[in-house]
């Protein structure tokens, strides 16, 4: 199992601002300002100063002007860094976004994004932000949760569907749940919308909801599922959706292939078990099968092949520690019969949004999956040989910002959710 040498000592500890309870994403009710204060960075970002403290005053005088989110393009504010393979350009595309923390690509190349807070808006190819799209169901903002992911149908351009992830409130708590809709991106306006999932548990506490969504080849959905932190126990039980990877049909039903089907006490919609937080998922491009990320506790993210029917371990088998005593978690780091992961990060880098890299802007990057970090503030390159990650390239450092989303656009860029700042990024060739 290879372990990814860390830039850094661990961010994370007893003596650390986040050592309190809950780390990595795992800052709660991120404002761009509180997670500039709170958040140490890797020394790449300490490295910048002078940049950084021109950049804290523009952000201080943003959020002045930042009354009203409906914005017009992004002034010019881009970068250039280096990377192993050449320069990059960072592009802001877009900013006054809140909390933003998903896209995806419309056919006509405007961008669908979700801000965390509970709206939904449109950005524009010239970076020209929406006001709020009608239509989204009441979301419990709270702590990681809220309105989360985002993903067209497959048959989008003949169905106009939309499925997006969201933290439900109920009486008792709240729940991840997932919904589809009609979208009008003209009118601004969500019209029939249906709840397709639910959680079959609802605790109280605002932690570790998932939720990433991804459709299969074949058009069924892959929904990522959080164990809601003091829930954990819950992710090895095959009752209960907490810490599961779901695999449904877009109208809500359970595909009769699926690997619990039949099984007594079972829920038939589970794909895989045993995770913690899943936060970034996509399809390997030539195997088609879903791979995954989740966030360790103190160490032990990992990166998975999310294969049908299979343990991913949690909370038994970890390479994470116990937040504050940094004691082990569970039996040990792996187990017979407990899938091991691809490749897991010690210290954490708090995984959030993946992107396996096919386009041809940068030949370089082909094959490479894309991972970006909350607590390290960086963009991961993961370069793959088969299924094997053979080297890992730590880049965007000298941005100091929680990448929160990676998406490959339908140009061939790959674009950036900025969620310390409320940006969308693009990369360029420099
Ligand atoms: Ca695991």
């Amino acid at each position: 199992m290879p372990a990814i040498a860390p830039p850094s000592s661990s961010l994370c500890g007893p003596s650390s601002p986040c050592g309190a309870s809950v780390c990595a994403d795992e800052v709660v009710n991120v404002s761009s300002r509180g997670a500039l204060r709170r958040l140490p960075g890797p020394p790449s970002r300490r490295a910048a100063p002078a940049w950084r403290t021109l950049r804290l005053r523009a952000l201080l005088v943003g959020s002045l002007m930042a009354a009203t989110l409906v914005s017009g393009p992004a002034a010019a504010r881009d970068l250039i860094v280096r990377t192993e393979t050449g320069s990059v350009k960072v592009t802001e595309v877009a900013s006054g976004l809140k909390n933003p923390w998903s896209l995806a690509f419309l056919p006509d190349g405007r961008m669908l994004v979700t801000e965390r807070p509970g709206t939904m808006r449109i950005v524009g190819r010239d970076g020209m932000v929406s006001a709020p799209i009608a239509g989204v169901p009441e979301v419990h903002a709270r702590g990681q949760g809220g309105l989360l992911d985002v993903a067209l149908s497959p048959d989008f351009a003949t169905d106009g569907l939309i499925v997006f992830s969201y933290a439900e409130p109920t009486a008792k708590g709240a729940r991840t749940a997932v919904a589809r809709a009609l979208l009008d991106a003209d009118a601004l306006r969500l019209e029939d919308v249906r709840r397709i999932f639910a959680q079959n548990e609802d605790p109280s506490g605002s932690h570790h909801w998932g939720s990433r969504l991804v459709f299969a080849r074949d058009g069924t959905l892959f929904v990522t599922l959080g164990d809601r932190f003091h829930q954990r126990e819950r992710a090895q039980a095959i009752d209960s959706h907490l810490g599961k990877v779901v695999r449904i049909a877009l109208d809500g039903s359970v595909p009769a292939d699926n690997p619990l089907v039949g099984r007594a006490g079972a829920l038939p919609e589970i794909w895989s078990w045993g995770h913690r937080n899943v936060q970034g998922a996509a399809l390997h491009p030539q195997t088609g099968e879903l791979w995954t990320h989740e966030h360790g506790p103190q160490g032990g993210d990992e990166i998975n092949r999310t294969r049908a029917g299979l343990n991913y371990g949690w909370p038994e088998v970890t390479y994470g520690r116990e937040y504050v005593t940094g004691r082990t978690i569970g039996e040990g780091e792996t187990r017979a019969g407990v899938e091991a992961p691809v490749l897991q990060f010690t210290p954490s880098i708090a995984p959030s949004g993946m992107a396996f890299y096919t386009g041809d802007v940068f030949p370089q990057w082909k094959g490479s999956l894309f991972v970006g970090a909350l607590k390290f503030q960086l963009l991961a390159r993961l370069v793959l040989d088969g299924e094997r990650v053979v080297h890992e390239e730590r880049m965007l450092t000298e941005l100091g910002r929680r990448i929160r989303d990676v998406r490959q656009g339908p140009d061939g860029h790959l674009w950036l959710v900025d969620e310390t700042e409320g940006r969308i990024l693009r990369l360029d060739p420099a």
